[in-house]
């Protein structure tokens, strides 16, 4: 580790007025530096009230990560609590693979690559300014245009625009405007450069703006209206090491229960039970796999969290529903909202205040209301200490009534309908009012900045280019918490509340794996909750952009996320909804789910060639469970995320035909899928990355050699997809749920390359808690090695804890599948005994088995070449 302090004249340094700050007293430490900053007498920044002394820490953490902090040196400002992951090491690393070089005055710091001195994170071209209620720190970059990824959570492209490009970070009910703030916040970005990557984090919950720039001089502007700055760097060098240095630090991805996996059906407007019921019966009479059903605040008596309607969904009635959906191996998950409707008489309101678990206006007293679905609400404040027994309560009472499988939290961000309090729409407020009507975004005030703190009206105001303040939809900032004003907390609402909320469903689930599923989102989110991209539009620009939102998710640290299948606002069309339901079959979350009024979108609806469609796109799901499975394993060990954009499998290709693809994605490292995504086209470019080579998935044709663009063909019914060379999927045999499904046979597919193909297999209960901590799983990897040529392979396994899960009923082999063998006159045998097979097309030779899959394995294929 080489630390060099520049000092620079600081004659160059003219401008006065700008903030200058003086770094003295830099001391090394155990693990890294100290020191203090000054600020010069007459400089200030633009809003005034700058801060005099700071002082920051540098530490080493790692030989990949370094964590830089500049704090008030003499009191104490707002820091996100619980989210970090990782704690302060003991000793410095051995090898960093960076150094770091400061500059006294003004003080500014570069992050470097060792031994290259390659500049990845360069403060001393960019302003930096510390005041109370405007924070700026950035970089500039060595050339325009940037490959840049991060700042969610948004419907855009996947690659960040870099030309005079603003991105709000506050979390909103923004129903996907494009480009604009939604509802989580993720101030995490990575750039891919010259094959390689790093990743830096702003460990901040305040409302921000990062202001991207190509001229005069390609800058990147972190803005923050509070909090410290808390920098992580994330050396890499490969995109896939720059997650997983995220990861570490931010928490996994939670492994989900294997039901989840299936497929969901969701509507906003099944009018009542009975209709419900007619939905799990046509999926079974259409014979199209369906895992859980879920209702939206139409189960609800006026929108009140926490009861059934009386007439159109009685309790009792609901509750037998659910027995008998247990009894098909299926599921029920429900809507909840935080916002609890503020009436005299209504339990959960009544308790609340009693408990004096809601958030409070400013004067600390009087509790804040604003208008949600049932009309004025009062909202639990999660980071209170009396708010866990509260909402604990709740929800043990919800599920002793009706056993539902999960919770999903809405209106999280937290979402109102008026701005701050009001002023309100005249009630009755009905679910049926257009959304544009509730919208109010008005204009922050222009004035001098104030002499102390403003939270309603900061000086400068993230994401005002969009006419918005920091309460449009939501309460207002100087609203308070336990953990302080809302101004600070407002990110992290969804947060806390699905921590409490796991606790209490895994409780009253007999400490099974909760299934939560969450529109409001902060970072560390992904290891407790999934996420859906939110209201998402019934067009083709949005069927594109769900690509880029799920991968934008799994840099994140969300891996279980999907988008509304055919889309959910506006109608859907039979062609969008065909292609839709297509990619969505491989989404990490798989849910249709549709809008209030629109048409019906079921995959049954649109008659016969659809469904046959849907069924074999849904039955293409089901034969991957077991794969995608073991990938959502993968990630919550920090190995690899579910989806993959194409330059962090495959940084080595040239990034012009990676760095910006966003319409073709991978499924852990093995498959490509190249899906159409324009209305009337029935063909689609795509380029196979990387050397392996690919086949066609479902035929075995060998395609590509890779690093090449082909065009595709694809009829209305059809989704490209293709394996890699080199790997072993393994395969489930579709039934209609996930339970029965898992009880079939499965097979190996394995492609193999010039050297042959690996994959693997997790298995566990699908249920349970800490099954890797507590031993409870199985591994089985799979290892094909071309022994002489493509004529001659030989197949092995490797169980691993073999004794950790037994399944009751043992999961047959009864196909192993080879693409890529060349010859003729085979002959296929199993430790000396030979195996029936039969060549098709394309050379696939298909043999038939009938092997335990916790069984030792060891296959010879052999032909005349
Ligand atoms: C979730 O709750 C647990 C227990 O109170 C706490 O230890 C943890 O830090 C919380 N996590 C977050 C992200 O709030
Ligand atoms: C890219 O990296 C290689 C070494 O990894 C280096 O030799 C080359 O100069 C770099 N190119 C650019 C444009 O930075
Ligand atoms: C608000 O009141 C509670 C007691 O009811 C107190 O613990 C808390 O510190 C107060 N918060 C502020 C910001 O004054
Ligand atoms: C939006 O707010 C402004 C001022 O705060 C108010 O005059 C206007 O009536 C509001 N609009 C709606 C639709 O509530
Ligand atoms: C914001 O308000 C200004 C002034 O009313 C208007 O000119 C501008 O178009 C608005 N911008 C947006 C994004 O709505
Ligand atoms: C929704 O449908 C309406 C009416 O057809 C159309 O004007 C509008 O552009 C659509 N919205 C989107 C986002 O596609
Ligand atoms: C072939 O596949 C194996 C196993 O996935 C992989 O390790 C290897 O890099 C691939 N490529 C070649 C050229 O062997
Ligand atoms: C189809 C789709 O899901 N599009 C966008 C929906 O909104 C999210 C953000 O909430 C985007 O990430 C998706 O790309």
């Amino acid at each position: 580790m080489i630390v060099k302090v520049l000092l620079l004249l600081c004659a160059i340094y003219t401008a006065l007025a700008d903030p200058v700050y003086q770094l003295r007293n830099l001391v090394r430490t155990d693990v890294g530096y100290t020191g203090d900053l000054h600020l010069e007498s007459g400089s200030s920044g633009p809003y005034g009230r700058d801060i005099k002394n700071l002082k920051f820490e540098l530490t080493l953490e790692t030989d990949t990560r370094l964590r830089m902090r500049i704090v008030d040196r003499d009191s104490k400002r707002w820091e996100v609590p619980n989210v970090v992951r990782t704690g302060r090491p003991t000793s410095a690393p051995k090898n960093p693979k960076y150094t770091v070089d400061f500059r006294a005055k003004p003080f500014g710091f570069e992050v470097k690559r060792f031994p290259s001195r390659e500049v990845i994170f360069s403060t001393l071209n960019t302003p930096f300014v510390y005041s109370d209620q405007f924070i700026t720190i950035g970089t500039t970059f060595p050339k325009a245009q940037p490959h840049l990824y991060g700042f969610g959570e948004r419907a855009a492209p996947l690659r960040l625009e870099t030309d005079d490009s603003r991105y709000t970070m506050f979390n909103l009910d923004n129903t996907n405007t494009y480009k604009e703030n939604l509802y989580g916040s993720h101030p995490f970005f990575m750039e891919f450069r010259n094959h390689s990557a790093y990743g830096v984090f702003l460990l901040n919950s305040n409302a921000q703006d990062v202001i991207i720039k190509d001229t005069p001089r390609p800058t990147l502007n972190l803005i923050t209206i509070g909090g410290v700055i808390d920098l992580f760097f994330f050396l890499g060098p490969q995109p896939s090491d720059v997650i997983q240095q995220y990861h570490q630090v931010i928490g996994t991805p939670f492994l989900p229960p294997f039901w989840s996996l299936g497929w969901h059906q969701c509507r906003y407007g099944y009018k009542s039970l009975a209709e419900l019921q007619t939905v799990v019966n046509k999926y079974k009479e259409n014979e199209l796999p369906l895992d859980t059903i879920w209702s939206d605040i139409d189960y609800m008596q006026d929108y009140k969290d926490f009861t059934w309607d009386k007439t159109r969904y009685p309790q009792d009635q609901v509750k037998s529903f659910v027995d008998t959906l247990h009894k098909n191996n299926q599921q029920y998950m429900v809507i909840v909202d935080p916002g609890i409707h503020a009436e005299n008489g209504y339990a959960p309101y009544e308790d609340g205040i009693a408990q004096d678990v809601f958030i409070k206006k400013a004067d600390n007293k009087t509790i804040a209301i604003n208008k949600v679905w049932p009309g004025y609400c009062a909202f639990p404040d999660f980071t209170h200490p009396n708010t866990e027994k509260y909402w604990d309560g709740l929800v043990g009472d919800f599920l002793n009534d009706v056993p539902i499988d999960g919770l999903w939290l809405d209106m999280n961000e937290q979402a109102c309908f008026c701005e701050g309090e009001g002023p309100c729409p005249p009630e009755p407020l009905t679910p049926d009012d257009s959304p544009s009507y509730i919208y109010n975004f008005t204009i922050t005030p222009k004035r001098d900045p104030l002499p102390g703190f403003d939270a309603m009206y900061p000086p400068y105001t993230p994401g005002s280019q969009y006419n918005r303040t920091l309460s449009s939809k939501s309460l207002r900032p100087d609203t308070l918490t336990h953990l302080g004003l809302q101004y600070d907390v407002h990110n992290l609402y969804g947060l806390y509340q699905i921590n409490s909320t796991a606790r209490s469903l895994q409780k009253y689930r007999d400490q099974k794996r909760a299934m939560i599923l969450t529109r409001g989102n902060f970072v560390g989110m992904g290891s407790m909750a999934a996420h859906w991209t939110g209201d998402n539009w019934s067009s083709w620009l949005y069927l594109r952009l769900s690509i880029s939102g799920i991968l934008n998710m799994q840099l994140f640290g969300i891996q279980f996320v999907g988008s509304d299948i055919c889309g959910f606002l506006n109608d859907t069309t039979y062609e969008l909804c065909s292609r839709w339901t297509q990619v969505g079959s491989l989404y990490p979350f798989s849910r249709n789910h549709n809008g209030l009024n629109q048409r019906a979108q079921e995959p049954y609806v649109f008659g016969g060639e659809f469904t046959a469609m849907a069924r074999t796109h849904l039955n293409l799901r089901y034969s991957l469970l077991f794969y995608m499975y073991t990938q959502f394993f993968m990630g919550s060990i920090n190995q690899g995320t579910v989806w993959r954009p194409l330059f962090v499998e495959f940084p080595q290709d040239d990034e012009a035909n990676t760095a910006h693809n966003d319409a073709q994605f991978l499924v852990g490292p093995s498959l490509l899928c190249s899906p159409v995504l324009t209305q009337g086209h029935t063909s689609v470019k795509a380029y196979f990355p990387g050397t392996d080579g690919w086949y066609d998935y479902y035929t075995g044709q060998f395609v590509s050699r890779g690093r090449q663009t082909l065009v595709l063909n694809a009829p209305w019914d059809f989704l490209p997809l293709h394996v890699r060379g080199g790997r072993v999927i393994v395969k489930n045999t579709p039934a209609l749920t996930s339970a029965e499904t898992r009880k079939k046979p499965i097979s190996l597919l394995v492609a193999i390359n010039s050297s042959g193909a690996k994959g693997g297999l997790y298995l566990d209960d699908g249920e349970s808690l800490e099954t890797i901590e507590n031993n409870k799983y199985t591994f089985v990897s799979y290892k094909a090695e071309v022994l002489k040529g493509r004529n001659h392979v030989r197949l092995l396994n490797n169980v691993q804890n073999p004794s950790g899960y037994v399944e009751s009923q043992d999961i047959l082999i009864n196909e192993i599948v080879f693409y890529g063998i060349v010859g003729h006159s085979c002959r296929v045998e199993q430790k000396g005994e030979l195996l029936p097979f039969h060549i098709g097309a394309n050379n696939v030779l298909t043999v038939s088995v009938r092997v335990g899959v916790q069984k030792s394995l060891d296959i010879t294929v052999l032909c005349v070449e």
